[in-house]
């Protein structure tokens, strides 16, 4: 061994005998040096894991607190928003009980309105009785028929109206029960006599048909017993000729001054018949 050589063993035992004991070479002490160190940085690493898992438990609790926070606000926002409807529909409500209050005070003058109406009208009828009455007197009339209203021709105790207008046989029928009368009923002669004498050559409605139960009536719904003489030869035929929807149901004063039976929808003049006035 040569010097160079002697020294470097010499130096390798002299780092040997500083750190390393000969006589405790276990494997325990040989990880010894890098034990604590380790177990240090795994004590740091569960350390960091456990505040890293505290941390997403308590960002997660932070955002349902915010999630929370943002569904109560909009329940708030809501909530005054139907407290401001509630106040809109209650000064509304308001406004309304003001109108309904207003309409009740002009309902009340519309219904006094009314009655004074109705006392008026019969204060009309009376007059005209009266003034029915005064022509009786000035004429020394003994006629005992009463009186009719403008347009309107006495004959016995009924007034009768010949219309200038046509309509239907169910718009007559309306027209003169507006007036509060209906069409004519013709019962005795003297009042055949008297009514074709005012409509011929004109063909007119008469309050006749046979459209309600298929048996002839008058309009008061009483029986009519054909009487062959008051009808146009072979009438009544209940004709479908014409094209119309249905066959002949009304009865109408032909042109001579008898009966045909005419589709209710023909436009014809008309007769109205109601009570005279008393005089
Ligand atoms: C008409 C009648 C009509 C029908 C027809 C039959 C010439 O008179 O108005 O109602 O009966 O005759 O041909
Ligand atoms: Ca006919």
């Amino acid at each position: 061994m040569d010097d160079y050589q002697y020294e470097r063993e010499e130096d390798r035992r002299a780092l040997w005998i500083k750190d390393f004991p000969p006589v405790s070479l276990s494997g325990v002490s040989k990880f010894r040096h890098w034990l604590f160190p380790a177990l240090g940085a795994v004590v740091i690493l569960v350390l960091i894991i456990a505040v890293g898992a505290s941390n997403t438990k308590m960002s997660n609790r932070l955002w349902s607190v915010e999630q929370s926070n943002s569904n109560l606000s909009n329940v708030i926002q809501s909530l005054n928003a139907s407290l401001q409807q509630a106040q809109e529909t209650a000064k509304e409500v308001q406004k309304l009980k003001f109108i309904v209050e207003n309409n009740k005070d002009q309902l009340t003058s519309v219904s006094e309105a009314l009655k004074q109406l109705s006392v008026v009208d019969s204060l009309s009828k009376s007059i005209a009785s009266l003034k029915c009455s005064l022509e009786h007197f000035i004429k020394n009339s003994s006629a005992t028929g009463g009186c009719c209203p403008f347009n309107w021709d006495l004959f016995g105790s009924s007034c009768y109206y010949f219309s200038s207008l046509s309509l239907s046989w169910n718009g007559s029928k309306d027209w003169c029960e507006k007036e509060g009368s209906h069409l004519v009923i013709l019962t005795t002669n003297e009042e055949w006599d008297f009514v074709t004498h005012h409509t011929m050559p004109n063909p007119f409605w008469v309050g006749l048909t046979d459209g309600r139960t298929g048996r002839w009536e008058w309009v008061n719904q009483t029986p009519y017993i054909i009487e062959r003489r008051r009808w146009m030869p072979g009438q009544p035929d209940s004709w479908t000729g014409h094209g119309l929807h249905g066959n002949e149901d009304c009865a109408q004063l032909h042109s001579s001054g008898r009966l045909n039976d005419m589709h209710c929808s023909k436009q014809l003049r008309y007769i109205c018949q109601k009570h005279s006035l008393r005089g």
